[in-house]
């Protein structure tokens, strides 16, 4: 395909490819900026900005098989938005492949972690997003967690890079386990990160990257910015100590009005290729 229309490397058919990327451009809950539904059109130009080869893994970036199905059709209801995610992904998710998503702000991972039963969910985000509603829906963006444990069991739900939370996530018998950026900063991620996989109860973990789980001034283009953040590395961190566990990812609420000079897209490009070479390294 042509430079920008797929992800840089996907070239392969839904047949033999061992992972499939989508792209699910979906802003309607967005409470403070809204412009996610323009990134996956930014992550995939920004996806040919790197090296074929990733020396430190050894690996090429065609090493693992990539199928680049497209966007998910841009709809105005979740539940619109559910169905499309289920026709983009459901085959992908039964048929056993790694699946890549491109959002979109955060929920869209409440679709695709619908799509499994026996995963686990481990978030890197500023935001614990563990509220039941959020501005009448329970389908906002603020609600991925608390979805995610109602679907998956609050033990298989783990959040990282935590440092917004309201007293009313907090004020409740079921909080869903979480460390903090404080905590990550003073123990260091690979503490923080064996504890998250030590208490997730299901062996395969999806990881959802939202981009404001990592500090504005690396990821400055996203909808809900949050100053104490992640770096890069530390997410790399996380996503290599996931290793032979990690079965899926997405990367949301990248915002690309809000990112002019393109380095977010650039970073959560960086990551989905981080993602899928672990996810090579392992099988
Ligand atoms: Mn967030």
């Amino acid at each position: 395909m042509p430079y920008g229309v797929s992800y840089a490397g996907a070239e392969h058919g839904y047949d033999d490819a061992d992972a499939v990327i989508a792209g699910i451009p979906y802003d309607r809950t967005a409470s403070f900026k809204a412009g996610a539904r323009e990134a996956p059109s930014h992550i995939r130009r920004a996806s040919y900005n790197f090296e074929e080869s990733h020396f430190e893994h050894g690996l090429d970036q065609r090493s693992p098989r990539v199928h680049d199905y497209g966007d998910c059709e841009d709809r105005f209801l979740p539940e619109d938005m559910f169905e499309e995610v289920g026709f983009a992904l459901g085959p992908a998710a039964r048929d056993g492949k790694f699946i890549v998503a491109i959002g979109g702000e955060h929920t869209i991972n409440i679709p695709l972690m619908r799509l499994f039963k026996n995963v686990s969910l481990l978030t890197i985000d500023a935001h614990l997003d563990s509220r039941d509603e959020y501005l009448g829906t329970p389908y906002s963006h603020a609600c991925v967690t608390r979805r995610a444990a109602e679907h998956l069991g609050i033990e298989n739900v783990f959040a990282m890079g935590v440092r917004s939370i309201s007293r009313e996530e907090l004020d409740r018998d079921d909080v869903v386990s979480h460390a903090t950026s404080f905590e990550i900063m003073d123990a260091g991620v690979e503490k923080a990160v064996a504890r998250a996989l030590d208490s997730l109860g299901n062996e395969r973990v999806h990881v959802s990257l939202d981009i404001d789980g990592i500090d504005p001034a690396y990821a400055p283009g996203t909808g809900t910015p949050e100053p104490f953040g992640l770096t890069p590395m530390d997410v790399k961190k996380i996503i290599s100590a996931v290793g032979d566990r990690l079965c899926g990812f997405d990367v949301t609420e990248v915002c690309p009005p809000a990112d002019p000079s393109g380095i977010t897209s650039v970073l959560a490009a960086r990551m989905v290729n981080e993602a899928l070479a672990v996810r090579a390294k392992h099988h």
